[in-house]
């Protein structure tokens, strides 16, 4: 694949960040029309007072302890994680996390605490959550680790700290390895990433944790490979309603419901839609889509737009976004230290 430029690096982090902040608006919103989607975007093309007035949710807040953990260890260490996420929490509770997930963060703060996956083992009765939280926070892996066996890995470990249900954790490894094969250039060929990424999710899902939390859930084995095929018989259709994308896919805050569908909406905005403003570029025509879901606006847009930003790179975004939305400007100067870890790390995969 081409080279993973320094540009592609500040996209996908910056589109994270991005996606979360203008989806933070629409969270949770049903039958959301276009027009108000799109009142809102180019709201943010005439404001002139810019410098971060769109707040970061939890999504951002914990992509950004992922980040500077990795970055100050120089490599995946859960206690230190652990301990970032609890003091985040600690410092700023009221940026909208989920239900289930504030119980771990204030576990994960206690000194006596060794083993830091067990509270989350805890959670919802021993079944642990299968929410998109791992996924949410699963960018930086991507960007931080070049061979394809360490991206998948330490993606699992770190969203194992909250979620350990395999629902949950395969989906940060499946958002992972999205943002490492658009790093790579493979969103060139819609197809070949997509089998790509199916042909990666066999063997992840290939194991008796994923099957019995599968069949607990009524779902069927390997519900990710599922789903993404679902994505390659909703691309091979003439045209796809927004209705018919939530209803094949999700809008939701599961896992499930969620990553495959950022990963569709990415796919789908690659070239020109109706309905999308003609003077739109890529990543612009993704986070609005994503947005126009309704939904876990704010995740689905911060999945997508990690995907999105890693294709396209940081020229596609809009200054003016880029400036209303709280934490973008770190972002980019977090990705130059990510991409120098990338390349100093041994290289495969
Ligand atoms: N929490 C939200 N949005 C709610 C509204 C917030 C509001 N805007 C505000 O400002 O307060 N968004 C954020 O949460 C999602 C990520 O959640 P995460 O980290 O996965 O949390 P949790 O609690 O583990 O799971 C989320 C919910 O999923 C259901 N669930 C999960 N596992 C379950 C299981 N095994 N059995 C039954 N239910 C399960 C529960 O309802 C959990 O609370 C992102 O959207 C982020 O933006
Ligand atoms: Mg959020
Ligand atoms: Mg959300």
């Amino acid at each position: 694949g081409a080279p993973a430029s320094l540009a592609r690096f500040r996209g996908a982090l910056v589109g994270a960040v991005l996606g979360d902040c203008l989806g933070g608006e629409f969270e949770g919103a049903e039958e959301l029309p276009m027009e108000r989607v799109l009142q809102h975007l180019n709201g943010l093309d005439q404001d002139t007072r810019g410098d971060g007035i769109l707040q970061y949710s939890d999504d951002t807040a914990m992509t950004r302890c992922v980040v500077q953990s990795l970055l100050a260890r120089g490599e995946f260490d859960e206690q230190d994680m652990a301990h970032r996420f609890a003091e985040e929490y600690r410092q700023a509770p009221g940026r909208g996390y989920g239900a289930g997930v504030i119980q771990v963060l204030k576990k994960l703060a206690s000194p006596r605490l060794s083993d830091v996956f067990q509270p989350a083992r805890a959670q919802f009765g021993g079944r642990g959550s299968f929410g998109n939280g791992g996924a949410m926070r699963a960018a930086p892996f991507a960007l931080a680790f070049s061979n394809i066996e360490d991206v998948k890995r330490y993606s699992k470990l770190g969203a194992m700290l909250t979620h350990s249900c395999s629902l949950g954790y395969n989906g940060a490894v499946l958002q992972a390895l999205a943002v490492h094969f658009s790093l790579h250039g493979a969103l060139a060929v819609p197809q070949v990433f997509l089998n790509r990424l199916i042909s990666e999710m066999e063997g992840v899902e290939n194991e008796d944790r994923a099957r019995s939390d599968a069949r607990a859930l009524n779902e069927p084995d390997f519900p990710f490979c599922a789903r993404l095929h679902r994505v390659k018989d909703l691309m091979e259709r003439s045209s796809v309603s927004i209705e018919e994308v939530i209803s094949e896919l999700g809008n939701g805050i599961a896992a499930l419901h969620s990553v495959p569908t950022a990963i569709f909406c990415v796919l789908h905005c690659l070239e020109p839609r109706a309905g999308l403003p003609e003077r739109y570029g890529g990543l612009e025509r993704t986070v609005a889509y994503c947005l126009a879901l309704g939904g876990d606006t704010d995740t689905i847009a911060c999945m997508a737009g990690a995907i999105a930003g890693a294709h396209y790179g940081s020229d596609a975004i809009p200054q003016c976004w880029q400036r209303c939305c709280e934490g973008a400007e770190e972002a980019e100067a977090w990705a130059e230290h990510l991409h120098q870890l990338y390349h100093q790390l041994p290289r495969g995969g």
